[in-house]
């Protein structure tokens, strides 16, 4: 027997359809200026898709809104002998601009419940674990060493520089020693704050190899500008070979030091 379609069903079946058609089109018909920045994340796709969507509903009314405005202040101008005429409103209008809003509110709630639960509520498996200690003015990494196990004696730690295979989720445990920071990917669609006394986690995986910043996007005191670190997503050999050369620099550190 075919599975039955109910309304609601049916409904979510349309809304994903058409969300799915429209939403590559949308931001090929943006100007360069209001276009996101390259995209080199998993999940960057979704999230881009529906910034694009809020951004031209909110636009196409915002130009609608301010057309009528500029309308009204020349039609209804001042003029010699013309009264003006008290109007109570009109409740039918009301009701309209009041449930078509809300319509696409709810909406929109529904096409990003699910990339939120996907990309917020749930860790990937097999991911590498990064602990992040952000602090006025930078950020302090800790890598897992071959025991892929976080703090142990094994462990690689780097200033500033986050390295990452590709193909891999990343799942960063985010903390901070002093003040609230943001930690900023804006390539990878990640931003999230760093606050103190908590930890927070967050994931990602890069779809290509390259480099690019992070940023700090929390005014988080008089350096907050020059808080500024790099990721570098290798191949995952290039990888392994980074992180064997940082152990084994930090091996040779401390056997200078004992
Ligand atoms: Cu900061």
């Amino acid at each position: 027997m075919p599975p039955v379609l109910t309304r609601g069903r049916s409904l979510r079946v349309a809304l994903l359809a058409l969300g799915a058609a429209a939403l590559p089109s949308l931001a090929s018909a943006l100007p360069f200026w209001l276009r996101l920045p390259e995209n080199v994340s998993t999940y960057g796709g979704q999230i881009d898709g529906l910034f694009y969507l809020i951004l031209w509903i909110t636009g196409i009314i915002f130009v609608a809104v301010e057309a009528l405005l500029l309308f009204f202040l020349f039609r209804y101008r001042h003029r010699e002998g013309r009264a003006a005429k008290y109007t109570h409103g009109s409740n039918r209008l009301e009701v309209i601009w009041t449930i078509v809003p809300a319509i696409i509110c709810v909406v929109l709630a529904m096409m990003s419940r699910r990339s939120w639960a996907e990309i917020k509520q749930s860790m990937p498996q097999g991911a590498m674990n990064v602990e992040i200690v952000a602090e006025q003015f930078a950020w302090n990494l800790r890598y897992e060493g071959r025991d892929g196990k976080l703090n142990t004696p094994d462990d690689v730690v780097s200033l500033n520089q986050l390295h990452i295979p590709v193909g891999r989720p990343v799942i960063v445990s985010l903390k901070s020693k002093d003040v609230i920071h943001s930690f900023f990917l804006p390539e990878f669609r990640v931003k999230q704050d760093a606050v103190p006394g908590m930890t927070t986690r967050i994931w990602f995986e890069a779809t290509r190899v390259g480099s690019w910043e992070i940023a700090c996007a929390e005014l988080c005191g008089l350096g907050h500008y020059r808080m500024k670190g790099f990721v570098t997503v290798d191949s995952p050999e290039d990888f392994d070979r980074w992180l064997a050369e940082q152990a084994a620099e930090a091996a040779k550190e401390a056997d200078q030091r004992s």
